[in-house]
């Protein structure tokens, strides 16, 4: 098993190794005001393609109760993307609930770790919480961290607000596109996860009237086009050198 995991990791640094080298690592001491990711603040995203929409769909499991969504689409202006959450039967006693986009989707067994760490273009880390006052500095990913926990007071919960930092431009760090949702417990253990899947709509003069009745809908390892491949491919490479690290060192 350990044999196994090294090999991969040593597998993996090899194929990697001329590109991933020089990749700083995220900062593990520090304050949640002062820590930045190793590459710096997050940029924010002004030419997202406006009318396209993603979803995520939570659905019972054998682990989590988790019925809702959260819907993703660009503002008009393609300046930031709105974030709409509606979740209904959380199961009170296990939160608040920390949530993020992941990097890998969900695959077929439903096995979330297999969705390893959050989208993290910028290698901010999760070693030091994020500090909602400066959402640019966050992972890119950590939506909990910078918009605030999922709520446990009642069962149902929903929110709406806008990330600068998230992107639906594919081929860029910031896309997040082809990964996943995972809902944590509060102690961080993984809940609940949902792919994201693209919804196109066939009107592309506002929107405001993104509608979830048109057209396509793609897996979320189907929907990745060449450019966004690539940049799956270095992303998840450098998660899965991080998490071979976090194997090592553990
Ligand atoms: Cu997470």
């Amino acid at each position: 098993m350990r044999f196994s995991v090294s090999a991969a990791l040593v597998a993996a640094l090899a194929s990697s190794q001329v590109v991933y080298a020089a990749l700083p690592s995220p900062p593990t001491t520090g304050t949640p005001e002062d820590t930045t990711g190793a590459l710096g603040d997050a940029q924010v995203i002004t030419d997202n393609p406006v009318g396209v929409t993603y979803i995520a769909e939570f659905e019972p499991t054998e682990k989590s109760t988790i019925k809702g969504y959260l819907k993703f689409a660009a503002t008009s202006n393609g300046t930031g993307v709105t974030v709409e959450v509606s979740l209904e039967d959380l199961p009170q006693e296990k939160g608040p609930f920390p949530y993020h986009v992941h990097v890998m989707p969900v695959p077929e067994d439903g096995n979330l770790t297999e969705t390893l760490l959050h989208l993290d273009p910028y290698i901010r880390g999760s070693a030091i919480a994020s500090d909602p006052a400066h959402p640019e500095r966050a992972e890119v990913g950590d939506l909990s961290g910078k918009h605030g926990k999922i709520s446990n007071e009642t069962t149902t919960w929903s929110t709406k607000y806008v990330d600068y930092y998230i992107s639906t431009k594919e081929g860029i760090g910031a896309f997040f596109g082809n990964r996943s949702i995972i809902i944590h417990d509060s102690s961080n253990g993984r809940l609940a996860g949902a792919n994201l899947k693209e919804v196109s709509t066939t009107n592309t003069t506002s929107s405001n009237t993104t509608s979830t009745n048109a057209t396509t809908v793609a897996s979320a390892t189907a929907s990745a086009t060449e450019t966004a491949g690539a940049a799956l491919v270095g992303l998840s490479t450098s998660a899965l050198v991080f998490s071979g690290l976090a194997y090592l060192f553990m």
